[in-house]
């Protein structure tokens, strides 16, 4: 499957930045296409030029929002963040328009966070255009949810997570949720933690996007999953999982043969791999509240077979009950076997709720402040009004 990837803000665009990565991985690793397209868009100058894979040319890295923000962002407003995408659509669609392989995908992925103020206002309105323009391709949305820590001390954190959220999923085929709580791992310093987890975000597509896009034999599965099996899982709130166990790299053949205990040592890892991706799915859910899922299982061709498989396929029911649930296998790299996973259509998300009823207490007293400090700034002008200008 081919995407186009277009991130906003600046958590958005160095998700997207992450994403052209992966294409150069795919390209260098598997010579293939899966990002036939990776933009930046900002209101903020300084935050496009700190990325690194993007193509710094201006139809890569779209600065919007320029004559109001200035080149510096929207500070955390993102109804400010939303106007100025409805001003610069054009602006962006026209851009993108130029780099000739856009077209080459089978749909597009907006990425942003939450709470802040471009990428929560730009992702919903970018969406509901690029839907009006192009309705043959599904829109998907990547959100990221905020740290913990800044959900207690900004409380536009809260109201920005919850409008960007109800406005996403009334738009948007499928929006992906990812926790940013859910990868704090304590031993990297700040910086380098959002680098990791960008990295780890990023990551499950991988295998996922490039098991469609695979034309060498040996790399083709017994059930090739592709992009119409996973436009047909994806469906509105939506979450990945990724899991990894090692196998031994080589066994003598005979022995493998022989050894009746080597298929239920498959079946153990594969399900290892499994668990692991359902504990580690990006934001907390339960897979019983699950519509749709799909799951790929990645690994050398000779430690694949449909028993186990089929293995997993139950364990997965077995959790995700409710689901209709799609597969597919990829004889890939040695040594390890992974297990990709996507869960859909989730009827449920906790974390998503508690910040809808966390503002709707506070709505009126937020929309009060927002007005007073309207007014002030109003007044304030006023009272300029007769003052003469050095301009
Ligand atoms: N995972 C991840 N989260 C990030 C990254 N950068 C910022 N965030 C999170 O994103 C939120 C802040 O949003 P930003 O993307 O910085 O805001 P913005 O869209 O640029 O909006 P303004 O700066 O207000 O114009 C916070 O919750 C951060 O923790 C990143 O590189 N990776
Ligand atoms: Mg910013």
């Amino acid at each position: 499957m081919k995407l186009v990837v277009i991130g906003f803000g600046q958590c958005g665009c160095r998700i997207s930045d992450e994403f052209a990565r992966l294409n150069s991985r795919a390209r260098s690793q598997r010579g293939m296409e899966i990002i036939p397209g990776a933009f930046a868009v900002n209101t903020d100058a300084a935050d496009l030029t700190g990325l690194s894979t993007i193509r710094p040319d201006y139809q890569h890295r779209i600065l919007i929002g320029g004559r109001r923000t200035g080149g510096h962002g929207v500070g955390k407003i993102n109804e400010v963040g939303a106007e100025v995408a409805r001003d610069d659509g054009d602006k962006i669609i026209d851009a993108m328009r130029t780099v000739e392989r856009f077209f080459e995908s089978d749909a597009f992925l907006l990425v942003g966070s939450s709470s802040g103020g471009t990428g929560s206002g730009a992702v919903p309105i970018m969406t509901q255009i690029l839907k009006e323009r192009y309705a043959d391709k599904p829109v998907y949305n990547l959100i990221i949810l905020p740290f913990e820590h800044e959900e207690s001390t900004e409380e536009r954190t809260i109201y920005n997570s919850a409008t960007c959220l109800k406005s996403v999923i009334t738009v948007a085929d499928a929006v992906f949720l990812v926790d940013n709580q859910r990868y704090v791992r304590k031993d990297f310093s700040l910086k380098n933690n959002l680098s990791e987890i960008n990295r780890l975000i990023v990551e499950p597509f991988y295998d996922l996007l490039c098991a469609g896009e695979e034309t060498k034999s040996r790399y083709i599965g017994s059930k090739m999953l592709d992009a119409g099996d996973i436009i047909q899982t994806l469906t509105g709130w939506t979450v990945m999982g990724y899991g990894k166990s090692q196998i031994p790299l080589f066994r003598f053949p005979f022995l493998r043969r022989l050894d009746f205990r080597s298929k239920s040592i498959e079946t153990h890892k594969g399900i290892q791999a499994m668990d692991e991706a359902i504990t580690e799915l990006s934001i907390r859910c339960n897979p019983v509240d699950a519509d749709r899922a799909l799951y790929l299982l990645a690994a050398p061709a000779r430690e694949m077979n449909m028993d186990l498989v089929k293995e997993l396929g139950s364990y997965l029911k077995g959790m995700a009950s409710q689901a209709t649930i799609r597969n597919g296998d990829y004889p890939r790299e040695r040594g390890s076997l992974e297990v990709t996973l996507v869960l859909s259509g989730l009827i449920v998300v906790e974390k998503v709720k508690s910040y809808y009823d966390k503002i709707s207490g506070s709505i009126s007293e937020i929309k009060r402040r927002q007005k007073e400090a309207e007014d002030k700034l109003r007044e304030l002008e006023e009272a300029a009004k007769d003052v003469p200008s050095l301009l």
